[in-house]
């Protein structure tokens, strides 16, 4: 393995969170600025958001879903969409906070051989130069097992090690000190700018009424070091230290999606200290090592060699530059599918909160898109490498956050509906909100991301073969989400089972005749794409559990009647029920082709018509868009076995954000733009998928392997079917594999 797959290099401190480089144990991030004078560490806990758990389903009306589903049947779609819009809405969600910096003051003036890393294989992002003729080095991580971010400086200058210790928040807040610790206690918001509550007054709403309190938390650090340490009351003070430790740990008052956190919120302030209290009984060596004992036995599941020009010397962001302008660096993809894994075990872990638009690492009081969860892809996108890649582990939140909406969303589906099972919408927040978000029907109107997520559900099960995770978490949630579709569904006045009306975020088209847009029909092929796919596993799903009953009997006959693919005139796949003229023909959205990837309708080696119609939808959509648009993309491509178009997309997505459009911030961030991780994560899955594709009964090895991979090799991906595999090719032609696993009634199939 060479290190320019492997680490994150540059000669200069970061000066924008885009270039400052990500930590996380999953719900503790920090992104480290390596500044010399006054260094930066900006704060994320996964746990900080505006709000307390609110119910907005009254506010929809299920007659006007009623009124609206009547006028969609009839064919008079405009109108359906504005009762819609007027009638069937909630608030906005909740928003994703900051919770504030770590600043350390360090007098250094100017420095020679400066370098700063993130080495993802251990996890740690260090900084080392030059100075007064000694070497300085400092080592940030942030640790699961103690949970802690651990800020380690050392100097060979005898005494040299002179700073301070701030903490700062933008939100509500008061600094503290008692004998052993520097004390920030906050306070998030009550409302967010975004929600209608705030009356349009700005962010900062604070509630006095104890019931509108929102999420209060505690963030303390500790300093051990070999000099003098000075607690004043609102800053650390080090002085004449050769080595020092900066502990920090983080915990709120939030007691789960359901759970007030004033009125019925947990202990917080003492459990914060004792997380402290406890890494401080440990030495610098056993901090690390633990952190690194469980980091990297994760990184280290997967390894890829696609070759080196050795770059290792050379800063990311310059062999960004250096790629977009045609440079050899068969490296760097390498490493931002590295980078990919490395932020899911950075930013998901067992019982962390599932990684919102910005995984956890977020800066602004008013965050793009709330950075919220946004699940009309986004959300769903950034798990798609975690079972390819062997972090099934990492996969939980996501499984969490389906029984969490099976809570909120049965209320949706009931109040809002009328109907059985659960259903969220396009927007989700850390109270689990299901309801629609305001605004336009494109997005708003959706209620379609239970059954996706669900999906993912079952797609767990078939990496893991784990039968009791599917006979006691999966299944039960697939079949409530699969029971709200089942619910929804009604005669298309052909024969035809629909889900109506329906959209296909976040497009629209020309309505005949009209010339005027409208982003509703009778039905979509993407909604019902997700309704068949959940129903096809569920019945799946209940075969291997030997589960016959009412339910499945219902399933088995909806499911058959379900209105199929339809392919248009131009031999593209239709996206809406009708075949009309689009407003926006390179929309980044690529909806309609769920059913292939990451679906499992369309099989690029059976369905050779469907498959021909994705390919010919994708040329007409063109290859620009958005970050997570390029990756959904790439993923595409290498489901149609084409590997130089997936490569060229990922090439796309490796160009440097400066240009305006969708690629790679300094750092490897996704840039949407602004930031969104989505990317990161649809570009670790899009090489994983050129590589390998199972669907338990066969093996595909290297189905879409570019001409630019000449040699190269992948060790530790996942197959479906609980199996791991290892690839090697040469000359462009695969050269050896090895199956760990039961792999005995597998298929194997090789380019
Ligand atoms: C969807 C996308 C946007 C963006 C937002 C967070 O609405 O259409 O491009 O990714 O989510």
């Amino acid at each position: 393995m060479y290190n320019d797959s492997n680490i994150l290099m540059y000669h200069r401190h970061a000066s924008r969170m885009e270039e400052a480089l990500p930590i996380g144990n999953g719900k503790l991030g920090g992104m480290v600025y390596g500044l010399n004078q006054i260094e930066k560490v900006s704060l994320n806990y996964d746990e900080l958001w505006t709000g307390v758990p609110r119910d907005y389903n009254e506010m929809a009306q299920h007659d006007t879903f009623l009124k609206a589903r009547s006028l969609s049947l009839a064919g008079n779609q405009s109108l359906a969409q504005s009762l819609l819009e007027d009638n069937f809405q909630g608030l906005c969600s909740e928003q994703y906070m900051p919770l504030g910096n770590l600043m350390i003051t360090l007098f250094r003036g100017r420095v020679k051989k400066y370098k700063r890393t993130l080495d993802l294989e251990t996890g740690i992002a260090s900084i080392t130069y030059h100075d007064a003729g000694a070497d300085w080095k400092r080592e940030v991580f942030a640790s699961k097992p103690d949970d802690i971010i651990c800020y380690h400086l050392e100097t060979t200058k005898p005494g040299g090690l002179n700073f301070s210790v701030r903490l700062t928040s933008k939100m509500r807040h008061t600094v503290s000190t008692d004998d052993f610790a520097l004390i920030m206690d906050g306070l998030c918001p009550s409302f967010s700018s975004n929600n209608k509550f705030a009356m349009g007054r700005s962010w900062k709403r604070y509630s006095d009424k104890e019931e509108e309190t929102g999420i209060s938390w505690r963030c303390a650090v500790k300093i051990s070091a070999d000099g003098v340490v000075d607690y004043e009351p609102d800053v650390i003070n080090v002085s004449g230290a050769n080595e020092a430790d900066i502990l920090l740990a983080v915990e709120s008052s939030f007691n789960g999606f359901d759970k007030h956190p004033h009125l019925e919120g947990k202990e917080y302030k003492l459990a914060c200290l004792k997380k402290l209290r406890d890494a401080g009984n440990l030495s610098y060596g056993e901090l690390k090592s633990r952190h690194i004992e469980d980091f990297a036995p994760l990184y280290d599941r997967v390894s890829l060699d696609l070759g080196s020009a050795g770059m290792e010397g050379v800063p990311t962001d310059k062999r960004l530059k250096l790629f977009a302008n045609g440079g050899a660096d068969p490296a760097l993809p390498a490493l931002l599918f590295n980078y990919g894994r490395y932020l899911t075990i950075a930013g998901s872990r067992e019982g962390s909160e599932p990684m919102n638009l910005q995984g956890i690492w977020n800066e602004k009081m008013d965050p793009p898109w709330s950075s919220n969860y946004t699940t009309n892809i986004n959300t769903e996108m950034n798990y798609w490498p975690t079972l390819i890649t062997n972090l099934a582990e990492c996969y939980e939140p996501y499984v969490r956050l389906a029984q969490e909406l099976s809570v909120t969303g049965k209320r949706s589906a009931s109040v809002m509906y009328r109907a059985g099972g659960f259903c969220a919408h396009h927007n989700v927040d850390l109270w689990r909100m299901s309801t629609p978000a305001p605004g336009n029907a494109c997005w708003s109107f959706w209620p379609m991301s239970a059954a996706w997520i669900c999906c993912g559900l079952f797609d767990c099960y078939e990496y893991t073969l784990d039968a009791g995770f599917l006979r006691d978490k999966a299944y039960p949630l697939m079949r409530e989400a699969a029971r709200f579709c089942l619910d929804m569904l009604v005669d298309d006045g052909s024969g035809n089972l629909i889900i109506a009306p329906s959209t296909s975020p976040e497009n629209g088209y020309i309505q005949p005749g009209k010339r005027s847009e409208v982003n509703v029909d009778k039905t979509t092929t993407m909604t019902m794409s997700i309704a068949k796919d959940l129903f096809n596993r569920c019945e799946k799903a209940a075969e291997i559990l030997g589960i016959s009953d009412d339910f499945t009997a219902e399933l088995k006959e909806k499911n058959a009647g379900i209105a199929p693919f339809r392919i248009g005139s131009d031999g593209r796949l239709l996206e809406w029920y009708g075949e009309y003229e689009e407003p926006e023909v390179h929309h980044r959205h690529i909806s309609h082709l769920y059913g292939l990837f990451p679906g499992a309708l369309i099989d690029p080696v059976k369905d050779k018509e469907l498959t021909d119609a994705v390919r010919k939808s994708l040329e007409v959509r063109g290859d620009e868009g958005t970050g997570w648009s390029l990756g959904w993309k790439s993923n595409m491509w290498a489901r149609l076995g084409d590997g130089n178009r997936a490569f060229r997309l990922l090439r796309m997505q490796l160009r440097p954000a400066e240009s305006g459009h969708g690629g790679s911030f300094p750092n490897l961030f996704d840039a949407h733009p602004p930031f969104q991780i989505d990317g990161n994560f649809a570009s670790s899955a899009a090489v994983a998928c050129m590589l390998l594709q199972s669907d338990g009964e066969t093996i595909r090895l290297l189905p879409a392997l570019p001409d630019e991979w000449k040699n190269g090799s992948v060790k530790g991906l996942r197959a479906k079917g609980n199996v791991t595999v290892d690839i090697t090719w040469a000359d462009g032609k695969l050269s050896g594999y090895e199956l760990h696993g039961d792999a005995g009634k597998m298929k194997v199939i090789t380019p």
